[in-house]
Formats: structure tokens, sequence, C-alpha cells
């Protein structure tokens, strides 16, 4: 790439929302478009998150790019919820089908975007000292893109191989035999204990907080599924539309407390058994809302722990009891209580017993010391913001965006914020897209950034801005939704809670999809209500 190139739009990160970005920007509307990737390859979040057991919480079938009859038509899923590898070769498969790869630069992060008020266009310096102007800025960063590793004290010293989940080595790497440390219990450590709980010699799970996980209910796609999946798919993708959170399973309209304590537990018992997300997104309405309501359902996992576990000191531990059901984000399990019961699995509740400091061979925790030949961290990401934060990027007047947002994230819709002219935030903070059946949330986003790109080609508008009143507006809408809830107790990622020192505040959007997606269409359709655009 030569100095000083200029192109029609900078995408930042070629995961399922920069790729079809690009798609849209290039093959649709006919741009010049430039996508930097700091991988070697593309996929995101399937890139990197190469971990075992690493797989979709979501139905395959919902969670795939809809916006393409032909992918749809020859692509098959292998299983209901699927693997690392099959998402990452599918994501392959759609780069090769569009031919997308001509146009991201891989192996290259975005160092600084500052914009320039007298040409209104962006100028974007990379870490491989490339330098590229572009009027219009879309990041497509990603919500858990940034691995958070904590300050333990000697964590630097530890002289046997350690990694992040989200750096699982690229390498095969066998843990057969090994003494493996694990610290975290989110989502990603429930999939891979229960992975690498198979071979490893002795497994040590460092637990904080216990996590309400609940069974997938994952198994292969049949033949004659496959057929009917594909029939279907019009069907899947119009009730992702249409619930809460894009996903096949929605809220009952129906209070905890309107059926007998007897049909509760049956109802219980069945979302339970369904695959998915049903027991936590598809239940009574009160759930999430009211506390006696929440424990219910809180009490009811609960007793399947101790059903599944056999001693009842680790079934304990295992119960989580300071934060309300579904406050955090579900983990999906097979097998994940289970692994507790293995003679060589041993569970440290580090809240009693805080990890001290790490060792050259391992740990010590304020009662005893440990050894492992692998310490992996499951400690979760910086999430929403973090990607962002960790790029220099400056809009009109040289105003900085990290500092900005040192008290929350201020934005409009969670596409843009004020004082940072032509640049998009595809699934930013407090977007609709956070709290999303992300592939989904991805679409509309995309397709809603597509659409104010030709309008403002089309209409030859040099910059768009977000006006301070309707980012105000939208920021404390995006608060007050969260106050009729019980997210706020939990001390979750969604809750910026999971970040010493960050802003506690809701980092998403808990308002619901169909809210949002009627918020960004009437914008749209109000000449870009909220924003001032300048020919
Ligand atoms: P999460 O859900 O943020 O989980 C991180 C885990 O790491 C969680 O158990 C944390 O305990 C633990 N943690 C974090 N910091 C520490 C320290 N300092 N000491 C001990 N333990 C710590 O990340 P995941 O990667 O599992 O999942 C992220 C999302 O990816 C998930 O929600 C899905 O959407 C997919 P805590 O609970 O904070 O006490």
């Amino acid at each position: 790439m030569s100095d000083r190139e200029m192109v029609d739009a900078v995408i930042i990160g070629a995961g399922i929302s920069g790729m079809y970005q690009l798609h849209k920007l290039r093959d649709e509307l006919g741009l010049d478009v430039k996508v930097f990737e700091a991988g070697s390859g593309v996929g995101g979040t399937w890139y990197w998150n190469r971990y075992p057991g690493a797989r979709f919480d979501s139905e395959s079938y919902s969670y795939g790019y809809s916006f393409s009859d032909e992918v749809l038509e020859e692509w098959n899923w292998n299983e209901h919820f699927s693997p690392q590898p099959d998402n990452l070769k599918y994501l392959e498969f759609v780069a090769d089908k569009f031919n997308l790869r001509p146009n991201i630069e891989f192996n290259t992060r975005v160092r600084s975007a500052h914009y320039d008020d007298k040409t209104n266009r962006w100028q974007i310096e990379t870490d491989g000292d490339h330098s590229i102007s572009c009027k219009f800025l879309v990041t497509a960063v990603g919500v858990l893109s940034t691995p958070f590793t904590p300050e333990i004290p000697g964590l630097a010293n530890f002289k046997n191989p350690s990694w992040h989940t989200a750096n699982w080595p690229r390498e095969d790497v066998s843990l057969e035999g090994k003494r493996v440390g694990v610290i975290g219990t989110g989502a990603t450590a429930v999939q891979m204990i229960t992975e690498i709980a198979k071979n490893v010699g002795q497994l040590t799970v460092f637990q904080r907080t216990a996590n309400f996980c609940k069974p997938i209910g994952n198994r292969p796609i049949t033949a004659e599924e496959q057929v009917q999946i594909k029939k279907d798919y019009p069907k899947i993708f119009q009730r992702c539309r249409e619930t809460f959170g894009s996903f096949l399973a929605d809220f009952e309209e129906k209070s905890a407390f309107d059926v007998t304590p007897e049909e509760r537990e049956a109802r219980y018992e069945e979302l339970w058994n369904e695959p998915g997300f049903g027991f936590w997104l598809g239940t009574y309405e009160d759930v999430l809302t009211d506390h006696k309501a929440n424990e219910t359902a809180a009490e009811f996992v609960r007793n399947k722990i101790r059903s599944r576990v056999n001693d009842p000191k680790v079934a304990e531990m295992l119960c989580p009891k300071g934060h309300p059901f579904g406050t955090k984000r579900v983990p999906l399990e097979d097998g994940y209580y289970e692994v507790y019961n293995q003679s060589n699995v041993r569970l440290v509740d580090i809240k009693s017993t805080p990890i001290e400091m790490v060792t050259e061979r391992g740990l010590r925790t304020a009662e005893q010391e440990f050894e492992f030949d692998i310490l992996i961290l499951a400690t979760g990401f910086d999430t929403v913001t973090g990607s962002l934060d960790r790029i220099d990027i400056r809009g009109s007047d040289g105003l900085i965006l990290k500092d900005k947002w040192v008290d929350g994230p201020k934005t409009y819709l969670g596409m843009g914020s004020a004082g940072f002219p032509n640049l998009f935030t595809v699934v930013g903070p407090t977007n609709g897209g956070t709290f999303c059946n992300i592939p989904r949330c991805i679409e509309q986003n995309v397709e809603w950034v597509s659409d104010c790109i030709k309008y403002l080609t089309e209409n030859e508008i040099s910059r768009i801005e977000v006006n301070q009143d309707a980012e105000d507006e939208w920021t404390d809408h995006v608060q007050e939704v969260v106050k009729g809830t019980l997210f706020p107790e939990a001390d979750s990622w969604f809750m910026g809670a999971n970040i010493p020192g960050k802003k506690r505040q809701m980092y998403l959007y808990a308002g619901g999809s169909p809210l949002y997606r009627e918020r960004c269409d009437n914008v749209a359709a109000n000449n870009y209500e909220g924003y001032t655009l300048v020919k």
C-alpha cells in the first residue's frame, strides 16, 4: 500500500461485522474500501477464540448471515450449536464467496484515526506505519475482542506456559496428563473446562463467582433437519426480528406468579430441557425485573446443580448466591457440573481464599500453594469499549474519544458520538446490537450504516455529525431502560464491573431489538434526525 492512500471508507476489523460492511460498501455502493484486521485471517471472535470447546451458544441457523440466499443454500451447519472450527470455516467460506480478502490488510492494527475538519476526512495510521485517508470510518471491532488479564502479583514471573483463552496457541497444544490451573468461570471457562477435563492430568479451577449455567442441548443436525432448516430460514429470521434479543426464544407475557408453583416448576423443567437460551430469555417476563420471580428461577437452577454434583460442599460452591439469575450472561454447558465429580478436578473458591500471588511454578492463595504445568486465564474481556479505547480516535477539534467516554460511553443509538463526524460504530457501546443474538443485529447495523452512507453520497453530504441533544437523550434512555431490571445488581461485564476502575453503568442497550430497530428506522426515515448534515 502506498503512503497517503485515499479511499472512500475504512473499516476496522474483519469479523462478522467488518466482512458484511465491506461487502455492502464495496459491492452494492461501489465505494473504494480498505479494511484493517489485526489477525492473519477473517473471522474476528471466531478467529481468535480457538480454545477447546468454543462454540455458538445460539442455534447455528439463527446465527449465520441471512443476507445471501446463496450462502444459506450452500452452507450446511453440522451441529445445532456449531463449534469454533466450523464457524471459522463458515466465515472463510463467506470471505471466499464474496472475494473479500483483496480489500483486507491482515496483521495490521489501526493505531490512530484523526478527523480533519478542513477536509472532512479521517486520517488513519496503522502499526505498519501506513497512512490512509478516508471520508467514512466504520469501526467493526467487536464487543468481546480485547482480552482482560487481571493484575495478579507475580503473573509475569510464571515460568511454565500460560495464556488467555482468547490467545489460545495456534499450534496444537496437548494438555494430556498435565497439571492445569484455570482462573475464571464465565461462559468461556465453562465451555473450555468441560472439554479439557476429558484429558488433563489434574485440573484446578479458581472460581470467584459461581454462574447460573444451563444445558445447551447440542446435537448433530440430521439430513432431514438440514432440509427443513433451509426451508425454514425465512421463518427463523422473521422470528429473530420479532424477539427481544433476536434469539429464537422470547419472554412469555406472564408473571412467574400468574401460575401455580407446580405449573411454574413444570414450565421451568420444560425450558430447562429445551436447547438454547429459553430458560433465560424465554421465561416469565418478570424473572429479570422482580426479585421474588427471579428467585424461583434461581433456586430451580441451584437444585439442578445440587442434583448433578456429588459432593454437597462442592455443589454449594457452584450454586450462585450473590446475584440474581440471568443478570450475568448465562453460560450454556454440556457436562460442566459433572466435571467436578472427577477425582482429578478441584474447585477453589477464591472469594473466601483469594489468590495472593502467582509464583514461578503455580500460585498461592490465602490457604495453599499450587503448582501447574499450564496456567490458563479465562478472565474475560475489556468489553464493549475496550477495543475502541485502545485506538487513538480524535474527532472534531482534536476531541479524544477515550477522554470523552471516561465516565461511560456517550453515543447516539450506539452508532456514533457527538464531535466525531463521519464515524460509524457498528455494534458500538450502548448499541442495540450489544444485547442481541449478535449477527442478527450486526446485519441490522451494517444495513443501516450502508443506507446512511448511500444517502450521504447521493446527496453530496460531506459531513454527518451526531447532535448533542440526540446523544444526551439516547444516553439517558439507555440507563433509564435498565433501571426497571435487576441487571445493575450484578458485577457483570454488561455493567463494566469486570474491569477495575471502569465506570459502572449499563454498556449494552437492553430495550430489545425490535424497539432498537424501529428507532433506527425512524431516524433514517426522518432524514437522519438527530444528526447534522453538511453539504
Ligand atoms: P467473563 O464472563 O467476563 O468471565 C470472566 C471470568 O474471570 C469470571 O469468572 C470472573 O470472575 C473471572 N475473573 C476476572 N477477573 C478475575 C480476577 N482478577 N481474579 C479471579 N477471577 C477473575 O468472560 P468470558 O470470556 O467467560 O465470557 C465473555 C463473553 O463471551 C460471554 O459473556 C459470552 O457472551 C461470550 P467474576 O465473575 O468477575 O467474579
